[in-house]
């Protein structure tokens, strides 16, 4: 059986007597211990004294209870490579690029440098490791070069990448800077997996407009010299592992007062992140309260949304806009007896967050992009079949290709956003219980499962009945 490299940014398995980790951890976990392997990448730690990535050999610890041979191999990243790599160009240049907001991108060419540096570092941090046969199989926009960087070193693996956000038309990739020089790395992968179609179509789009690529057939790429497949995959969630923890969950978040008096809970749960369209979202809600007084007093918005990225100057802007506008919302609407809004800056245990999915009558999820949302597919998941809650969906989340029974809505549109609220909260059973059951069995269908186990199965080499001459 051949072993599985997995290899993320961030190496983050679940820790003993935590709650279950989310979709992407849960799916490579899924993934790994089928054939055991490791996972290898960064241990999350900034170490100001660290030496420069490459020249430390990667931490191993074994990952017990799995049932497989798991082992994760880890390195810390230098306060330099922590500022070029992860802050400077994946989260400052690519991370706003692939989701159209090139305004906020920063280029430095010092942090790009820092980006293809550490790259390659962890390629060579990671070829001792590597055996004849293994199959790697890389993760999203922080790694682009990695593969490129093994080839380099005379790996001759099959090796994988799967973007979890979205790519973006070719017009915005052009944004980019050394968009041309980075983008022909992906020469180096086997597969390159996308969530939507949608991603997948744009990518090729790029690579042949770019004339990097040309097409064989409508999957395959001669790129570089080389055969590269590509296809689409979107991630899920696991539905029986939610379900039972939302039904289990004893934590009953919403208060005593609000369940009493039969209050409708509006719930959102994302990463504080401008990604998210959170701004774009308490301006619908305003907007519901506005127009609609007889809401008022009935209903309750509670957003959930932990900081992330603190070190990216963009992060810190999005908080003050959004404490600004929650005090405005609140001072605006609020009475002795009601709070119209709950804005929780802080991260929930999973059960925890999974009964509270189940509490709340409306799922209120609309990025101005997203990859895919796991969070829409929870909301899904978590949900009673006898009773269950309306998901709100932003139609520019990768989740709205398979969730078309949810409330679709352009985050843009406030009214029309607001209209889609009300909506939901007087939806009649038997409709609720309809679109459930159709996204139920969406999720059911391409399950968490099927989205590694069709990665894998496609980064397989490709069978051809006749050789092949590939352009170079
Ligand atoms: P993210 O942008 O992080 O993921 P998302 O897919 O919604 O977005 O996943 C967030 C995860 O964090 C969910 O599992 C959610 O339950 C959890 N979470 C969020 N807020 C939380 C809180 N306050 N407390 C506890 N848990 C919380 C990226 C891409 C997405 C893509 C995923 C997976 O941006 O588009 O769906 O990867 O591919």
């Amino acid at each position: 059986m051949k072993r599985l490299i997995i290899v993320s940014n961030r190496v983050a398995p679940p820790q003993p007597g935590r709650a279950a980790p989310g979709g992407l951890v849960s799916g490579v976990l899924d993934a790994l211990r089928n054939v055991g392997g490791i996972w290898f990448g960064w241990n999350g730690e900034v170490d100001d004294a660290a030496a420069p990535l490459g020249q430390a050999s990667p931490q191993l610890h074994p990952l017990a209870g799995q049932g497989a041979d798991i082992t994760l191999a880890t390195v810390p990243l230098s306060r330099q490579d922590y500022e070029d790599y992860y802050c400077g160009f994946a989260n400052g240049v690519l991370w706003p690029s692939f989701h159209y907001r090139s305004d906020l991108a920063r280029y430095d060419p010092c942090a790009y440098a820092g980006y293809l540096r550490v790259n390659r570092a962890l390629a060579r941090a990671l070829r001792p490791l590597l055996r004849d046969g293994d199959v790697l199989w890389v993760h999203d926009y922080h790694l682009i070069p990695f593969a490129q960087a093994c080839r380099e070193l005379g790996v001759t693996n099959r090796i994988g990448f799967f973007l979890h956000i979205p790519f973006p038309a070719a017009q915005v990739v052009e944004t980019i800077p050394p968009h041309r020089e980075l983008l022909r790395m992906l020469r180096g992968y086997d597969l390159l997996g996308f969530q939507t179609e949608r991603d997948r179509l744009a990518c090729i789009d790029y690579l042949y407009q770019q004339r990097e690529a040309q097409p064989l057939s409508p999957y395959l790429l001669a790129f570089g010299g080389r055969l590269v497949r590509t296809g689409v995959y979107p991630i899920s969630v696991d539905v029986a592992q939610i379900q039972a923890m939302a039904q289990q969950s004893r934590h009953h978040l919403l208060d005593a007062a609000a369940r009493a008096s039969g209050r409708q809970a509006i719930l959102s749960v994302d990463r504080l992140d401008y990604s998210k369209g959170l701004p774009e979202r308490f301006r619908a809600y305003e907007h519901l309260l506005e127009q609609r007084p007889d809401y008022r007093r009935k209903v309750q918005f509670i957003q959930i949304a932990p900081p992330s990225r603190g070190d990216v100057a963009t992060y810190r802007r999005i908080r003050e806009q959004l404490d600004a506008s929650a005090g405005r919302i609140n001072g605006r609407f609020s009475e002795l007896d009601w709070l119209p809004l709950r804005y929780l800056t802080k991260g929930y245990e999973r059960s925890a967050l999974m009964g509270l999915y189940r509490q709340a009558r409306v799922g209120l999820v609309t990025p101005l992009r997203d990859g895919m949302n796991l969070v829409a597919k929870e909301y899904v998941a978590a949900q009673n079949p006898d009773d269950p809650g309306v998901l709100v969906l932003s139609q520019f989340a990768g989740a709205a290709v398979e969730l078309e029974a949810a409330l679709l809505v352009n985050p843009y549109d406030h009214a029309a956003t607001a209209a889609a609220l009300a909506r939901a909260l007087d939806m009649p059973l038997a409709q609720r219980r309809e679109r459930h059951q159709h996204m139920l069995q969406v999720l059911q269908h391409n399950s968490q499962t099927q989205w590694c186990r069709h990665f894998l199965r496609d980064l397989a080499p490709v069978q051809l009945r006749q050789p092949l001459v590939i352009p170079a």
